[in-house]
């Protein structure tokens, strides 16, 4: 994972310190790209040990459809819970909008899993979480938007495009705001099981995963962690083992991966802004 050490030095070193709406303070630059052969192992960082449990659980919650967080809990995943409200709910964020987008009964995951199947030269293959009119009213709390029909948060990661050639599936993904130590470790791994997952039921071999960035930031709480994490050796990658027989992308089940070699260096503690 020699890209992400590059990301984080390239912030380090280049970035602009900036405040942000959360008031914790970022260095931050605008514009990054990242690609990933997924041929060569299971872009995990290694650097850090990630809890790929709350990864994977994640990107089943958001491909059910699903906003409310019980079932992340029922699963021991608590990376969603300082924005649900009272009762478990998130409003219309990434899982409404890639399954029922806008509450309009237009399921992009679907559809875009025909276009691979029927024509994978289309270049309109993308599937998008970003839409302005659930946007929430920043001077409201997250439960208030939620109960105005609002999203507790605008999608970080935005939308993503789908692209075939040489029998192989590789998909971009365009991250409008990345906190780089907590989130993009995991944005990293989701999309890379993501494109696996997609590659197997439309019947492909997974290509590149490449991952594109408008407001990269290191939070100003998160820099003695990236010291440490810097000084770290990165280790070989893993190897993502997924079970061959699904073939429909909605039957994965949390026992259909295998994480094969991860020797990750211990875990870095650090505080999510919210
Ligand atoms: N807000 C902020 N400030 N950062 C984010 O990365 C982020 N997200 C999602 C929504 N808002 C965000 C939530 N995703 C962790 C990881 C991902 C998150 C939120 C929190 C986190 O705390 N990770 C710890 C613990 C892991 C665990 O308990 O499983 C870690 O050490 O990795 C980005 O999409």
């Amino acid at each position: 994972m020699k890209q992400y050490h590059d990301l984080l030095k390239h912030v380090q070193e280049t970035g602009n310190q900036k405040g942000d709406r959360t008031g914790t303070g970022t260095i931050s630059v605008f514009g990054y790209q990242m690609r990933f052969d997924l041929s060569k192992g299971f872009p995990m960082v290694t650097t850090k040990k990630l809890h790929l449990k709350s990864i994977i659980h994640e990107l089943l919650w958001f491909l059910k459809g699903d906003t409310n967080i019980a079932y992340l809990q029922e699963n021991g995943v608590r990376i969603w819970n300082e924005w649900a409200d009272e009762n478990g709910d998130l409003g219309p964020v990434y899982g409404h909008q890639w399954r029922n987008w806008n509450s309009e009964d237009i399921d992009q995951i679907k559809e875009v899993i025909e276009t691979l199947k029927n024509n994978p030269n289309s270049r309109r293959m993308l599937v998008t979480a970003w839409n302005p009119s659930v946007l929430p009213d920043t001077s409201v709390s997250f439960s208030e938007n939620v109960a105005n029909g609002k999203a507790a948060l605008p999608p970080c990661h935005a939308f993503f495009q789908f692209y075939v050639a040489d029998g192989k599936l590789s998909c971009q993904l365009y991250q409008r705001s990345a906190d780089i130590f907590l989130g993009v470790p995991f944005n990293i791994a989701s999309y890379a099981l993501f494109t696996m997952m997609m590659a197997q039921v439309c019947g492909y071999e997974a290509g590149d995963f490449i991952h594109t960035f408008g407001d990269a930031h290191i939070y100003n709480n998160h820099l003695e962690q990236v010291e440490l994490q810097l000084s770290r050796e990165p280790r070989a990658l893993p190897k993502m083992i997924i079970n061959p027989d699904v073939k429909n992308i909605f039957d994965f089940t949390f026992d259909d991966f295998t994480l094969e070699g991860y020797d990750p260096h211990p875990h870095i503690k650090g505080k999510v802004a919210i």
